[in-house]
């Protein structure tokens, strides 16, 4: 057996052991020994292999396989720019806390800065944004490497997963191979140590995890509190049982999975936009968790202010303060002197707070619905709305950057039977379409994905899916205002002269061709009604709405406003 064959069973073999279970790759010669090795895998049912042939698709399908597994996910590719092409998703991992396995093949040591082909730089290659980086140096045989090469694995995943003691994310393994890159066959030599690993197939390193008992920061109860949750992969049900228990309200993002319980307001973004409510209701104390990020009134709401400010921590060394407002980090909270509860002061607290709250996301969201409703047509906030709460409970929902998350978290009625994800570390359109791709496929149940058109078409290769992939049930509802419409909500539009080529990226590209191109069935939404006709199905498959962005603009507006005039007109 030749080293770079040795190194692609045992190193497999040995991540493996440590529970990996899926694996993205796309195609080249250098990294053949581990190609080959996860195709192995694949036929022998210990892992799922996904093929794509864009890098930055392979990765943004990792990421997302990552994301909703919560397990480290492998991907592959080989040298030069193609390992450059993982590197958004890499950024994207590292800001969520997605761990993923990156595997970039490299020529050896002696053949870099010689202008041999496909050599390029890929030492440290993504920077600060990984948890941990390794040049694994090219395998050869002896001294013993057996050892080397899956206590290598273990390291590797411990680092990714977090059970090394930090954050969980992407870890960088660069590994030379030297040729032969495939085996030899029976003139090969015997490979001179036993390649296998522990007995009864253990890791080579086992990781004790749970041992550090997470400090609490005790908090006296206060009436006027509130809950924020941002994107994220935390403890929600802690934060909404705190919640709970407090008599707060959750202003939580579609992608926080604490939009649900009682005190969980819909239409929330409406009543941090109403200025007279918010100055009657400046809470004395504000919990946030994760990383809010979706719109002005609830940065203004984080922003510096006379409330005590508890961000809990994401994991260690990570909070979410951009405002630099928070009075105190902490990975979790004890609430103290709940009234009722023994022991507390009980001085008749329990007041009108919540109630004010819940008053206030009611008529907004009643006045918001009857717009949207009273119109007849199909329009962005509404496709989000009827979305939300017309797919089947035990739905995966991967939101888009842009207007979808917005228009979803402005309009999504609670619910706890939906699992929503969204790219939002770093918040990108870019790799959405692999991203949700490989969501679903982990997710294995019914998934849909709102994503604006400029979203689609940014990752496009995406949807290349090869006739022995593994296919998602991943209805993608797209919605085609024929480009950004984003910026017609933002000061650019105020510049009509240069605005619609440089902010408003017209492209009119005919999605249903692009449907077409990758064999996917394909549906246009005419008005609101066809939704329902349009859900049901299975496999990877596309629906589109078409959509104004002006329009979408205005109405946004106008829904801000009568929204305002309802919290205003509560008696
Ligand atoms: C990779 C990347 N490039 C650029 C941006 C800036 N950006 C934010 S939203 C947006 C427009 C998105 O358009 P579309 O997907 O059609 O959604 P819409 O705004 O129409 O809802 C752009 C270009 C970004 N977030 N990420
Ligand atoms: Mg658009």
């Amino acid at each position: 057996m030749n080293p770079s064959t040795a190194f692609g069973i045992s190193f497999t073999d040995e991540l493996v052991r440590c529970g990996l279970r899926e694996v993205v790759l796309a195609p080249g010669s250098r990294s053949t020994p581990l190609a080959m090795a996860f195709a192995e895998a694949q036929r022998r049912g210990l892992i799922r292999l996904h093929v794509r042939i864009d890098e930055r698709s392979a990765s943004f399908t990792a990421l997302g396989l990552a994301k909703a597994s919560r397990l480290p996910v492998a991907v592959l590719c080989t040298s030069g720019t193609a390992a450059a092409n993982f590197h958004p998703a890499v950024i994207e991992a590292d800001e969520s806390a997605v761990p993923l396995l990156l595997l970039t093949a490299d020529r050896p040591a002696e053949m870099r800065g010689t202008g041999a082909n496909q050599v390029i730089d890929q030492v440290k290659l993504y920077g600060t944004a990984v948890r941990w980086f390794c040049e694994s140096g090219a395998p050869q045989a002896g001294p013993p490497m057996a050892g080397y090469w899956r206590s290598l694995a273990c390291q590797a995943w411990a680092h990714a997963s977090g059970q090394a003691g930090g954050l969980a994310g992407p870890v960088h393994l660069n590994l030379a191979f030297r040729e032969p890159l495939v085996p030899g066959g029976a003139g090969e030599p015997d490979w001179p140590e036993p390649l296998d690993g522990r007995p009864d197939g253990r890791p080579w390193t086992s990781f004790a995890s749970g041992h550090s008992r997470r400090a609490e920061l005790e908090l006296p109860w206060t009436e006027r509190g509130v809950v924020v949750c941002g994107d994220g992969d935390y403890d929600a049900a802690a934060l909404v049982e705190l919640a709970g228990r407090a008599g707060w309200p959750v202003l939580a993002e579609p992608s926080s999975g604490a939009r649900h319980g009682p005190n969980a307001l819909s239409a929330y973004q409406y009543v941090l936009g109403t200025h007279d409510f918010m100055a009657a209701h400046a809470p004395d104390l504000i919990v946030s968790a994760g990383r809010p990020g979706l719109s002005r009134p609830q940065s203004a709401l984080l922003g510096p202010g006379q409330a005590r400010h508890v961000v809990i921590a994401q994991g260690p060394g990570r909070w979410a303060d951009p405002q630099r407002a928070a009075t105190d980090v902490a990975p979790a909270i004890r609430l103290t002197a709940v009234p009722g509860s023994p022991g507390a002061r009980d001085d008749g607290a329990c007041g009108s707070w919540l109630a004010d709250w819940r008053r206030a996301d009611d008529v907004a969201r009643d006045a918001v619905n009857a717009m949207l409703d009273d119109s007849g047509t199909l329009t962005e906030p509404r496709l989000a709305r009827d979305l939300g709460a017309q797919i089947p409970a035990g739905s995966l929902l991967w939101t888009g950057s842009s207007l979808p998350v917005r228009d979803i978290d402005c309009h999504l009625v609670p619910r706890d039977d939906l699992r929503i994800l969204a790219s939002r570390g770093a918040s990108g359109i870019d790799g959405t379409t692999s991203a949700a791709i490989g969501a679903a496929l982990a997710h294995g149940g019914p998934a849909f994905a709102l994503l604006g058109d400029l979203t689609l078409l940014h990752d496009a290769p995406g949807l290349a899916l090869g006739p022995g992939e593994p296919r998602p049930d991943l209805c993608l509802v797209v919605v085609n205002n024929d480009g950004g419409g984003i910026f017609s909500t933002l000061e650019q539009a105020a510049f009509p002269g240069s605005f619609e080529r440089i902010f408003g990226t017209p492209h009119g590209a005919g999605l249903q061709h692009l449907a077409e191109a990758f064999g996917l069935p394909y549906q246009r939404l005419e008005q609101p009604a066809d939704l329902t006709k349009a859900l049901p199905g299975t496999g990877l498959r596309m629906v589109e709405a078409h959509t104004d962005r002006a329009a979408g603009a205005a109405l946004r507006a106008r829904l801000r406003d009568v929204a305002a005039r309802a919290i205003l007109a509560i008696r």
